[in-house]
């Protein structure tokens, strides 16, 4: 059997689509090469203390891993002197990171999450890293945050890698999606999946159930609906599934289908997720596996970002689901629908 690599594939995107230039296949590759090199430290554990933290906090507020700060200098130091970039943003860093004056610079931006998922580092289970592709905007040679407020529809390249039994690479050039899994002998991404495509339909879902008490009531509805299966408005069973990691969840989704919510809450008020980082590559993902991507209200790729560390609600999977979702939240047509909480939420679809 013909196996096709991660470079044959991102050429023949070219010839046969003029999807890829060189400049966007040399970027793609060394962000491949760099996931790599994050691979080989995820997997020394405890023997290299990749979960131990590092006493610092990253813009967010959260406490900084040894592996979070390693795998974004891996990522920024792989980048940097390639020619292809204008400016990078990642979630460990506060603002633009600049090329520097040594080494050219290219017309690309980059966003990244360079270990997302890295609160389960130290319990073993799936991390990955997350980038998003951007043209820099004609004519800007020192871009500043402004040029990277860009709406997700403009990613010209999204991927994530998920460091777990195998590490898969996941990729859209804007022409379908596909998987490479890393082959360690040999040191290359092998193509394994061609052309994913997620179910319109699914009976499992993903949401952090201890948000329940501060869930807006279309999505209280919504999973209720579910818990109830087959006796109730829905008339089947579902499972439900949290790694607590989105690579992981949004790899099984495209998988074997799935919606996964991190929805704006009373707690989270603007969500959880980022969205030039986490929300924008994986809505883009989703969206062309055929699926779709809201933050209950709106398409998540069509809104226009005015931070770069910007957080956004989250619904996104199998289409038929999520857009059951969007039309609870639509449907009653409340800016904050937790200004009427005695207003029984409708029961049945016809409802809506
Ligand atoms: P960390 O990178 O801080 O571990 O956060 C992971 C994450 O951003 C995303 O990958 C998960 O879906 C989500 O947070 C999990 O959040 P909860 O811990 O609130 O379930």
């Amino acid at each position: 059997m013909r196996r096709v690599t991660l470079t044959q594939y991102l050429i023949e995107q070219q010839r046969q689509h003029g999807k890829v230039s060189p400049e966007l296949r040399l970027l793609l590759e060394i962000i491949a090469r760099a996931c790599k090199a994050i691979s080989h430290a995820v997997s020394k554990g405890p023997l290299a203390g990749i979960g131990d933290a590092v006493g610092t906090q990253n813009v967010q507020g959260e406490a900084q891993k040894k592996l979070d700060v390693i795998a974004n200098e891996v990522l920024v130091e792989a980048n940097e002197w390639g020619g292809h970039l204008a400016a990078m943003v990642s979630e460990e860093m506060e603002a633009p990171y600049k090329i520097p004056n040594r080494y050219p610079k290219g017309g690309f931006l980059l966003t990244m999450d360079p270990l997302d998922g890295s609160s389960n580092l130290d319990v073993n289970i799936s991390v990955g890293t997350i980038f998003s592709v951007l043209r820099c905007p004609e004519g800007m040679m020192e871009p500043d945050e402004k040029a990277f407020l860009q709406p997700g529809v403009n990613q010209v390249a999204a991927g994530f890698a998920v460091y777990g039994a195998a590490t898969i690479l996941v990729l859209t050039v804007g022409n379908g999606v596909v998987g490479f899994t890393l082959d360690r002998e040999l040191g290359y991404f092998v193509m394994t999946q061609e052309r994913i495509v997620i179910p319109e339909d699914t009976q499992e879902f993903a949401i952090n159930a201890s948000n329940a008490r501060n869930w807006d009531l279309p999505v209280k509805r919504y999973i209720d609906e579910c818990l109830a299966g087959k006796t109730g408005v829905r008339g089947k069973d579902f499972n439900m599934r949290w790694v607590a990691s989105m690579v992981a969840d949004v790899y099984r989704i495209l998988s074997r289908g799935g919606i996964f919510m991190y929805p704006q809450d009373s707690k989270y008020k603007e969500g959880r997720l980022r969205l030039m980082y986490e929300a924008n590559p994986m809505s883009l993902i989703v969206e062309q596996a055929g699926g779709a991507a809201t933050n209950g209200r709106a398409r998540i790729l069509d809104i226009q970002p005015s931070a770069l560390h910007q957080r956004v609600g989250v619904i996104l999977g199998s289409r038929n689901e999520v857009e059951r979702v969007t039309r609870y939240h639509t449907g009653i047509c409340r800016t904050d629908v937790r200004q009427i909480p005695n207003e029984a939420p409708p029961q049945t679809d016809e409802a809506v």
